[in-house]
This record gives C-alpha cells, structure tokens and sequence, in this order.
C-alpha cells in the first residue's frame, strides 16, 4: 500500500471495479424490498455544474445507504435532450442541434462517472432518441382518442422580421433577441391537453403526500388555485345579461361599476360605435397579458357606455372596459367593489367612480378613505342582509339570487389547460396530420415514430421542418388524399413528464411500459431543485394520473418523497455562467479527486438549504480523506506485527473506543435515513477518526476494538467517499467488495458506557470515589456512598439532614 494518497488512481481502479461487475446494474427481485432513488435528470448543456454535483451527490448517498440497509435499489439517469440550447448553440457553432447534444452526452456522461455516482447506466434514456419519444407520440395518439387533447387557437410571440415564432426567453424588452424587431401579438392553432380535468384530483390527493415539503404543496395548491363563488348575472335591457364571477357575493350590494376585459364580446360590440373605446381595446393588445405583468402594471380603463342592472337592488350600474380583467378567468368579467377589492379601489379613485362601504370589521375600526377593507367581516348597508357575517350572506345571497335565476354557485379554477404545441425544431414532432377534408388525424400507430430529420441546415429562421417538403407531405390517414403533418413539436415539459416511469423499461421496444414499470413505482426518493416545485412536478403527476387511466401503472402519484435541494452560492450569489462566478467541478476532481469535492458538497450545508462555496471548505474536505488514509493505513502496519484478539475482556480505555464507535453509528444511521442530514453525518465521522488516530495501542483486545472502529468507519463513510472506502477495504484483507457490504449493526451493549465515577462528599467536602455501574439506581448509590469507611467516618455520631444524588456524577450527603 502506497503510504500517500493518491486519489486519481484509487478513483479509477473503484470505478472500473464497478463497471465490470455491474454492481449497479438491477434486475426485478420480488424477494427483496426495493428502493427506487431518483434525481431529476441534466440537461445535456455541455458540461456539469456544481448544482448537478450537488443534486447527484445526494442521491447517490442515498442509494448506497439504502443498498447497504439490504433493498433492491434502483437508480437511473438520462438526459433531458430536447430544447432551445440546442437551436441557439446550432447557430452560434454552425452544427446540428442532434450531434451537438449527443457530443455533449456523451462528455458529460464521462463527468457523471468521474465523480463515482452509482447509476444503472443499462437503463440510460436520452428523449432525443425515437426509441423515447416514440412512446410519447403513442401516448398523445391515445389520449387524442379520447378527447384528452384538442385544437384551439392561442397567441405566440411573432417576430416580422425572422417571420418566427419565439419562445418568451427570446423575447427582451418586447422585441425580437436576434432581430431586435418589435415583437407582435399572434394566434395561432395549437394543441392543448386537458389537465384541468384533473384539477381535482391533483389538488386532493396532495394531501396523501406525506413526504413532500409543505411548500411545495402549497405552491402547487396556489397554481391550481380552486376557489368557490357565485355567477352572477345582471340583466340589460333588450340585450343577454352580462355573467360576472365573484367569491366576495356579500360584497354584492357595494357593486358600483362592472369591468370587462377589452376581449370581452361586449367590449367589442362597445367598440364599434365609440372610437374612445375601439381605441383602449387597440392599446390593450400590444400590452403584456401575464399575470405577473398584470399584477404590477397600471390601472386602466374606459367607460364602455352601456350599463346593466343590480340585480337586487335594480339600479343601473354603469359598465367598463379595464386592462386588469383577464379573458381566461372565469367570465372575463368582474362586478367591482370599490370598498372592498384594492384594485377596485383604485381605480374608481383614478375615475371618480362612486365608493359604497358594505362590510365592516369584526373587530375595530377601518377608514375607508385611506385603503380599501378587504377583509371579510359583518355586512352593512346591505338591507335585509346586514349584522350576516361571511358566510351567512354567502348563502343567504346565493338561495335569494338561485330563486330569482340570476345567481349559481360555481368553483373555478386557476389552472389553465396545458398548451404543448412549440414551433420549435428541436423537439418531439407532434404525431398529427392536418387533412383539408377530415380536418386533425392521428397518425396510425404502425406508423410511429414521426422521426424528426436531424441532417438539417440550421439558419435560425424558423424551424427547418417546416420548410420541409419531404418531411411535412403525407397523405391523409383517413382518406388517403394529399394532406400536411404537424411540423410543431412538443414542449419539452412533455419528455420530462414520465420518463421516471419509463427508466423501470427503457428497453422495451414494443410497448411504452410494461409490469416493471409497476415493480419499481412509486419513485421512492425524488430528488431536484425547487425551481421545478410547480410546473415540472404538475406535470409528471398529471402524467402519472394519465398512464394510470390507460391502464398502464397502478400508482396515483408518481413520487412519494420528494426532497428540494438548495442552490450552490459563491460570494453569496446564486453560481451561474451569466453572473460569471462558477467553479468548474471538472477542475476540482482534478485537483483533489471526486471523494473530497463529494465530500465537501455535502459537509457544507444540510442538503436543502443553500450551500456557501469555499476553497479552504474543499481543503478542509481533503484534510480530512487524507486522514482516514493515513489512520486506516496505520492500522494495517500494526496489523501486520500484532494479533487481533476478541472483544471480551476490554480495559475502560477499550471500552470507551467501542463506546464511542457505536454512539456515533446510531447517530449517523438515523441522519442518513431519517433526516438526511449528510453534514452532520460527516461531523460524527470526523469526530470519530479523531479519537481512531488518538488510539494508538497493540495489544491484541485493542487491536480488535481498532479493527471494528476501522471498519465501521469505511462502512459508513462508503456512501459519501466511495473510491477511498473501496480501496481501503481491500487494503484491510477483505475478499467481498465493500459495495457489497451492508451497513453495520449497533451493538446495544456497547452504548451504556457501563462504570461511571461518583464523588462523594460530606458538607461538601471530598471523601470518596465511587466506580459504579452507569445503570445504578438511585437508592442503590446512595447506600453505596452511606457505606462507605471513609465516608463514615465523618458521618458517625452525626445526624444525616439530607441525601442529594446526581446521577452517574456525585452524591453530597449534608450532616448535622
Ligand atoms: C367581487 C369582489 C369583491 C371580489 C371583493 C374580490 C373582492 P379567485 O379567488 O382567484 O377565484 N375576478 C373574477 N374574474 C376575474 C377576471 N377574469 N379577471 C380579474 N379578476 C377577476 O378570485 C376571484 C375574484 O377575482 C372575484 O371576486 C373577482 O373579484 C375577481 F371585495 O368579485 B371579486
Ligand atoms: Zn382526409
């Protein structure tokens, strides 16, 4: 054995090790527990980030502890491979999006067995490649059988001059990123699925995810946004009555305008005879419409001119056109409260539009003239309804309104169907042909998959399918007759949507899934960055709903635990290639071998909170590898002169070691499992080669405590250092690999540290020293103390006033 580290050639020789037996490679045992450990899988940039160190390094120690607890464990990984990147870096390198991704597939897929994660590389997806996105394709054909997807039409980003659909991130300040160009408003048919479906049942069985972050639930409760209201319709004369939606109906009596959005039937119709309004309704469409830019932007609006009527009340309200109200939600309409609703307010300040105060605080008081209250509370100047808290005028209104026809109770959602369509190249072609008689057809299955050509000039210029003629002309499934393919692809959300699923039988060229889809399922620990906490995982829970309703897996959810790992920061700031303040991980496994920079990534911080970058942290890291090397190593010297005995028999000294080792298994088993907190796991271990190297003794009874310590130390280690382990292990004489070796076993009777010292005193005084078993009771000690010579002798002819005992510490006997 080398008497210096050397981590390059260590790291090989274990990595080669574990190629060649296949250690982690896994087949279906139904005699064994499995354990199914997966990361959210990279996007094939080009090179590894520290935030891919970071997420892979924590599932990696994750599946080898649950390897070593005895499961069948299974962890995978593959490439998220379609999208934007790919086009902008074809362009800038004059390369096809298809060799670029593969290339940097393949570079990274090096990096990823650089640094020792345990992947099953046999079941390696890229959702590239047909043999995946084929799968997908065939889903959509299904689900376009069912109805679950549709054709409607929806507004893109149009560039004039590149006469080119952009995605928003190519969208800067409202103009085009290559052209500079003014951006416009376009719409265009496009394919969406219908999640909202399953908004219920998305939003419920949340509740049954016992082991997901609760702010991640409630982000996705907040997206799905489910609220329950009233529609409530207000008569006009001669003309239909105009739908609002509300959840505030004991509001209903302070309503003094109506707004619409400038989309809305009637904001058009208004248009057509006032020039004011047709003019509003013209600046509204160049304006941002998403919610975030709706929240911050001003407020404003015109008077459309036409009114309706109250419809308990019978006056006329007037009606407007305002930029806040959005088409999509609910009616398009909003009855408005100036008094109650801020956004309201406001804008009736900012047109003089009258305020009626209907609610009233509970408690307290509020002034109107400085904001709006918008709390719920106890109705006033409501009539009939007036002293009714919330929810009595909720369902007082709701039955005076149902009677009169004019109200319904309504739930809406905030959910918005899933638009998929893309007019992108770099992605799954959508597998459709558009015929001029049969109108949208699904492509046979015998047919799929639609492959995507990936021999093309790319210019940039909108996507080369599309100027295609050999790709995109086909004749019609249907009817025969000549007819267009879909030449827009899928988000690429809808890769990343199951492919956890499809890792269980990546091989299969026959079928999407199969029974070992249902084997591996649920995902047992999921493990990405919270900036996927909304979309992605709605997603790939919709997605698991849907492949359960074709009867493909049996699970309702795709991942029952799920853990958020924090960012990696250098200076304080989020690492990224923009803020140019990254640390190549490439450099550092160079430099100081991947067990350090796994080490150190999992020492800085607990794994969901952000971890500070720090080059002395790394140095620290590498201190430490250096020294289980020279500690364990310094046990095989001694070995080598000195028999190992048993365990019977120990001196204190011996039995403080063992103490010791086993205190510190227990702690690290439950921060492993339990807590996953790697760092404090990392603690113990230090702490623990700490008091190793301090033992230095040869005798045979120590040797054997040095040898169960040195032993349980690698075992444990193992998962977060794996190479410096594996070599170790072999170094120490063992046949079997140390990647086959399960996690240690606590030895209970090792944990009560059995003779503990006692000091005795009499009025405080010293007067003996007792040697007693730690489990002494109380009583016990105390006539232990009473009967001892010394201590009699000052107690004798005296009267005991009291007895104080401290446990395993001392005992004060107070005389008189
Ligand atoms: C009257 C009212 C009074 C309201 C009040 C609020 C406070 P959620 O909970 O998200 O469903 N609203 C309805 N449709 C809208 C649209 N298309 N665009 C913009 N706003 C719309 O929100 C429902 C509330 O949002 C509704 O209740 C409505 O304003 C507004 F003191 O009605 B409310
Ligand atoms: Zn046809």
């Amino acid at each position: 054995m080398n008497s210096e580290y050397n981590a390059q050639e260590i790291e090989i020789q274990a990595q080669k090790y574990w190629t060649d037996n296949k250690s982690f490679e896994v087949v279906e045992d139904p005699s064994k527990e499995k354990y199914y450990c997966l990361s959210m899988f990279p996007y094939p940039s080009g090179r590894l980030h520290m935030g891919h160190v970071r997420n892979y390094s924590i599932g990696d120690v994750i599946s080898r502890f649950q390897k070593m607890q005895g499961k069948n464990v299974m962890q995978p990984i593959g490439w998220d491979a379609f999208g934007l990147p790919a086009e902008n870096a074809a362009l800038k390198n004059k390369v096809a999006p298809a060799k670029w991704t593969y290339e940097n597939i393949d570079y990274m897929r090096t990096q990823l067995s650089q640094l020792g994660f345990g992947y099953d590389w046999s079941r390696e997806i890229a959702t590239c490649h047909p043999k995946y996105y084929k799968w997908e394709q065939w889903l959509f054909v299904k689900l376009f059988e069912k109805g679950l997807v549709y054709k409607k039409n929806a507004v893109v980003n149009w560039d004039p001059v590149d006469q080119t659909v952009l995605a928003n991130e190519q969208v800067i300040d409202g103009r085009g990123w290559r052209s500079d160009a003014l951006i416009e408003k376009k719409e265009i048919s496009q394919w969406f699925m219908r999640i909202t479906d399953y908004a219920d049942e998305l939003l419920d069985s949340l509740d049954a995810l016992d082991g997901w972050p609760d702010a991640v639930k409630t982000m996705q409760r907040n997206w799905i946004g489910k609220s329950t209201g009233l529609e409530i319709s207000f008569n006009r004369s001669n003309a239909d009555a105009l739908k609002v939606y509300t959840t505030r109906p004991d509001t209903l009596m302070g309503v003094t305008y109506l707004a619409i959005a400038s989309e809305h039937p009637l904001a058009l119709e208004a248009g057509k005879d006032n020039p004011k309004v047709q003019e509003f309704i013209e600046q509204c469409r160049t304006m941002e419409t998403s919610e975030a830019a709706m929240e911050t932007m001003e407020k404003m609006g015109v008077n459309s001119g036409l009114t309706c009527t109250h419809p308990l009340t019978n006056k006329e309200v007037p009606i407007w056109i305002a930029n806040f109200v959005l088409m999509g939600y609910g009616t398009g309409a909003v009855m408005s409260v100036p008094a109650h609703d801020q956004r309201d307010y406001e804008f009736a300040l900012k047109y003089s539009i009258p305020m009626l105060e209907v609610i009233k605080p509970i408690k307290g008081e509020h002034d109107i003239d400085q904001s709006a209250f918008t709390d719920k509370g106890v109705l006033c100047n409501s009539a009939e309804f007036n002293g009714l808290n919330f929810d009595q005028a909720f369902e007082a209104i709701a039955t005076k309104l149902q009677g009169s026809s004019l109200g319904e109770k309504q739930t809406n959602y905030r959910l918005r169907d899933w638009g998929v369509s893309r007019q992108r190249y770099w992605g799954c072609p959508i597998p459709i042909v558009n015929c001029s008689s049969c109108g949208s057809v699904a492509v046979a299955e015998e047919n799929l998959p639609i492959i995507l050509p990936e021999e093309v000039a790319f210019d940039g210029v909108g996507s080369p399918i599309k100027k295609m003629p050999e790709f995109y002309e086909t004749s019609c499934p249907k009817c025969g007759g000549e007819a267009v393919r879909e030449t827009d692809t899928f988000d690429t959300f809808f890769e990343s949507s199951w492919y956890f699923a499809r890792y269980a039988c990546a091989d299969n060229d026959n079928a999407m899934l199969d029974a070992r889809a249902d084997y591996w399922l649920e995902v047992d620990q999921y493990i990405g960055g919270i900036e996927h906490a909304i979309l992605h995982l709605l997603y790939a829970r919709f997605f698991n709903k849907l492949l359960r309703d074709e009867g493909l897996i049996t699970h309702d959810e795709p991942f029952k635990n799920l853990l958020t790992q924090g960012m990696v920061l250098k200076d304080g700031a989020k690492m990224s290639k923009s803020k140019g303040n990254t640390v190549d991980p490439a450099e550092m496994i160079e430099k100081y071998g991947a067990d350090t920079v796994r080490l150190f990534i999992l020492f800085a911080a607990p794994p969901t909170q952000d971890l500070e970058w720090s080059d002395s942290g790394l140095e620290g890291a590498h201190r430490f590898v250096n020294k289980v090397y020279r500690l364990v190593n310094g046990f095989i010297e001694d070995s080598k002169n000195n028999s190992i005995g048993s365990l019977d028999n120990l001196n204190k000294d011996q039995k403080d070691l063992r103490h010791k080792t086993h205190q510190t298994l227990s702690k690290i088993t439950d921060d492993m499992d339990r807590r996953h907190l790697f760092n404090t796991v990392i603690a113990a271990l230090m702490e623990l080669s700490n008091t190793l190297s301090k033992f230095n003794n040869i005798d045979e009874s120590s040797m054997a405590v040095r040898q169960e310590s040195v032993n349980i130390l690698l075992k444990t280690l193992s998962p977060i250092a794996p190479h410096i382990c594996h070599y170790l292990w072999n170094e120490l004489g063992n046949t079997e690999a140390i990647i086959n070796e399960p996690w240690p076993t606590i030895d209970k009777s090792a944990l009560v540290q059995d003779e503990v010292q006692i000091i005795v005193q009499v009025n405080g005084k010293l007067r003996a020293k007792l040697m007693l078993s730690a489990s002494t009771d109380k009583a016990t000690v105390e006539a232990q103390a009473l009967a001892d010579e010394n201590v009699i002798k000052f107690t004798t002819d005296k009267t005991i006033v009291k007895v104080i005992v401290v446990p395993n510490k001392l005992v004060n006997i107070v005389v008189k």
